[in-house]
Parts: C-alpha cells; structure tokens; sequence
C-alpha cells in the first residue's frame, strides 16, 4: 500500500528552525508522504503546521506517537532522540537523526549521500545525519579525495547562529538593536544555552561552539574531527577544526586547509573535478570578484566552492572556501535526501 501511497512520516521537533525546514524541504522535492506527524514537546502541542496546503495539529512527542510511523526525522535535541529514537525503531519506523546522540556509534550509519550512500543498508534503525559542518565539507572534499587522495584537513569556521536554533537567531536581532538603540544586551544562549556564562553575538566573533572537552577543543570541532574520519572511512586522515560563531542568521562558511595525496595537482585540476561533483557549485572566479558568500547560499541546496588556491610553500597544499546554507544541506535537506537514498536502496519497504 506504502508503495503507491507513500510513507507515514513523523517530524520531531516541528516547530523549530531545523524541523520548520525538514517540512518545507519534504514538500518541496515532493518526498511521498501518505500522512504527516509533527511532533513536538508539550509547550508546542496544540498549535498547527501547514504542510502541502494542510493544516495538521503537532502533537506532544510519545512512546505511543510512532506507532504506524515508517520514516521518523529526529531534529528535537540529544535529550529527545536518546529519549524516543528507540521508541520509534521499536514500532517499526527508520530514524533520521539530526543530533549528535548516536553519529559515533559503531552500528549507526553517518551519511552524506553524496559521500557514503551505501553505509545506508547497514543500518539498524537509526542513521546520523552529520553535524552541519561537517556536511558541507565532507561534500566538497570527497571529490577531491576520490581523484588526488587526502591526507590532511585544518579547517576553520565562520558559523551562523541559525545552527544554534531559532531561541538564538532572536538573540543576535534583539541584541543588535540593543546595541544601536544604546540599551542593555540581553544575553541568554550564545555561545551555548548549556553553559554557564553567555556572550554577546551581535558585532562580535565567539570562539566557542558547543561545550569545552577537557583536551580544549569544543565538542562542535571534535565533531567535525571525529564525523569526517568516519564518513570518509579513513582513521589516518589528519584533521583539526576550530569553530567560531559570527552574526550571521543563516549559512556556514568555512576556511580549508588540505594536503592531497598527489604532487603536481593544479588548482586547474580541482575545479575540474569539483565543476562536475554532485551537489557542488564552483564559484571561483577572482577576476571577476566571484566567491561563494553565505548570503548567496541561503535557501539554495548546494555547497558552494571557491578561492581555490595552492599553498605557496608546499606543492600539494590547497586553501579552499566552502559555504553552505547549515539548514539546509547542513540539516534538513541532508536528511530528506537520505530519506530518499532509503527508499531507493529498498530500505523503507521492509
Ligand atoms: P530549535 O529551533 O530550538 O527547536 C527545537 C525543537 O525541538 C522544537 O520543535 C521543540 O519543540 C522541540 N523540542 C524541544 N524539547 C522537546 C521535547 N522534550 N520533546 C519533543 N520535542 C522537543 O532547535 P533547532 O535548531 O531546530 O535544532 C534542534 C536540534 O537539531 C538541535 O538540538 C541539534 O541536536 C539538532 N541540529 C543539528 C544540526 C546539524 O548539524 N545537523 C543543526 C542544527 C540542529 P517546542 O516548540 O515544543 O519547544
Ligand atoms: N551546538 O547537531 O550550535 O551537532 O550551531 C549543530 C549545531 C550542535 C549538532 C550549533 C550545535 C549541532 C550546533
């Protein structure tokens, strides 16, 4: 029935800036949906999506909410998904998780279709969706690593507050008025609502995303260290990430260091490869003052590539600038299209 109908979907985490996107994006390539189910804590339950056309009522997330469910996307938190992902695999449903409860997990696939599609039927209920970092640089790299090999990865990053949810998103306005009207800042989420001190964001660079591991790097840049080594299958490879907020709402941009596995390569043999590469968009064109911007990659679904430069002292160094809209490809659309990888690998039909 499923097949001609689609699937009963259920979205955790409706209401926020991550699931807000999950809805819009099913919509949008036209995932087959038969029902949808958006879920959401208490505070939320009672209020309305639309999805296609329709109103639906977002309910309070349950044990008892995923029965019938086959596709839940998880976006609600760690809390949420160590909560209720095993709820929802119990009765039957494949979750899409869009936290960071389960990435590392041996037994839990992490993918970026573009890279690792085929991890996909190893699943066992749960796959990761990688941390939205890690997405847009994963699929910029890859071609480049399939083509040259890749030995080292230092990245930095220049992050959106839109990462951090919708709560934060708000701060950064709140306190750029306060700021030009002269008044008090209220600062209450940024860097991170889970720790103790918090920061003004509006005109500033915060170098701390996530909560502080006890080696001094965030847990956000031992994501992007620990996610890229697992999806690239690859233990050997040599990364390092610092992570930074800007007062930027929405799209991620990051700085890229990399050592390829070739002498002799050319920035002429990287556009080569990456102008092709799916889900990419090469904007390199210095004369013309064409670079990718986060502003330009808002609400568009590819990783935008440029500055491609050769280090100038080490023959098989490459700088690049990747830029991607972190809902997006960073969030929800990754996990629509392993949604779709899904069913076409047959797994949503079991
Ligand atoms: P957000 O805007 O703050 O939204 C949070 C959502 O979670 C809301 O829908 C909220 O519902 C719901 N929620 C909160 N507590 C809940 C509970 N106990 N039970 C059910 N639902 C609950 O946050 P966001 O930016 O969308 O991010 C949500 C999560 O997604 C993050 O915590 C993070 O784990 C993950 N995320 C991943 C990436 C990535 O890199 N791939 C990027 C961004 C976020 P109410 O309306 O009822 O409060
Ligand atoms: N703290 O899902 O604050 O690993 O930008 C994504 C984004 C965690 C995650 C952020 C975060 C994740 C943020």
């Amino acid at each position: 029935m499923t097949k001609h109908n689609g699937y009963h979907v259920a979205v955790v985490g409706a209401t926020g800036a991550v699931g807000q996107k999950m809805l819009e994006t099913l919509e949008r390539l036209d995932f087959p949906v038969a029902s949808l189910l958006p879920l959401s804590s208490k505070r939320s339950a009672g209020k309305k999506v639309v999805f296609k056309g329709e109103e639906i009522t977002i309910q309070e997330a349950t044990p008892e909410s995923f029965e019938g469910v086959q596709l839940a996307l998880f976006s609600a938190g760690g809390s949420v998904s160590k909560a209720l992902a095993h709820e929802a695999v119990k009765r039957g449903a494949i979750v899409v998780d869009n936290t960071s409860a389960f990435r590392m997990d041996t037994d839990v696939p992490l993918v970026v279709p573009e890279v690792n599609e085929a991890d996909l039927n190893d699943h066992n209920g749960i796959i990761s969706n990688p941390n939205c970092s890690t997405i847009q640089m994963v699929a910029a790299l890859e071609p480049i690593r399939q083509a040259f090999g890749l030995k080292r990865i230092i990245v930095s990053t220049y992050q959106a507050v839109s990462g951090a949810g919708a709560d934060a998103i708000n701060e950064m306005y709140e306190q750029s008025k306060q700021v030009q009207d002269g008044k008090e800042l209220t600062k209450e989420i940024l860097p991170t609502a889970g720790d103790k001190k918090h920061y003004q964001i509006a005109y500033n660079a915060i170098p701390q995303i996530d909560n502080f591991e006890d080696n001094g790097y965030t847990f956000e840049e031992l994501k992007m260290m620990n996610e890229t080594k697992k999806i690239m299958h690859d233990d050997n490879l040599h990364v390092a990430a610092t992570c930074v907020r800007l007062p930027i709402e929405t799209g991620h941009s990051e700085s890229v260091f990399i050592e390829i596995d070739k002498e002799d390569v050319t920035v002429q043999d990287l556009h080569n490869v990456l102008k092709d590469a799916p889900g990419i968009t090469l904007q390199d064109d210095p004369n013309n003052q064409v670079y990718p911007m986060a502003v330009d990659a808002m609400n568009k679904d590819d990783v935008f590539v440029g500055r491609i430069r050769q280090d100038l002292d080490k023959n098989n160094g490459f700088h690049l600038w990747i830029v991607a809209d972190n809902l997006l490809k960073g969030a929800a659309l990754n996990s629509v299209q392993i949604a779709f990888s899904l069913k076409k690998l047959g797994l949503l039909d079991k």
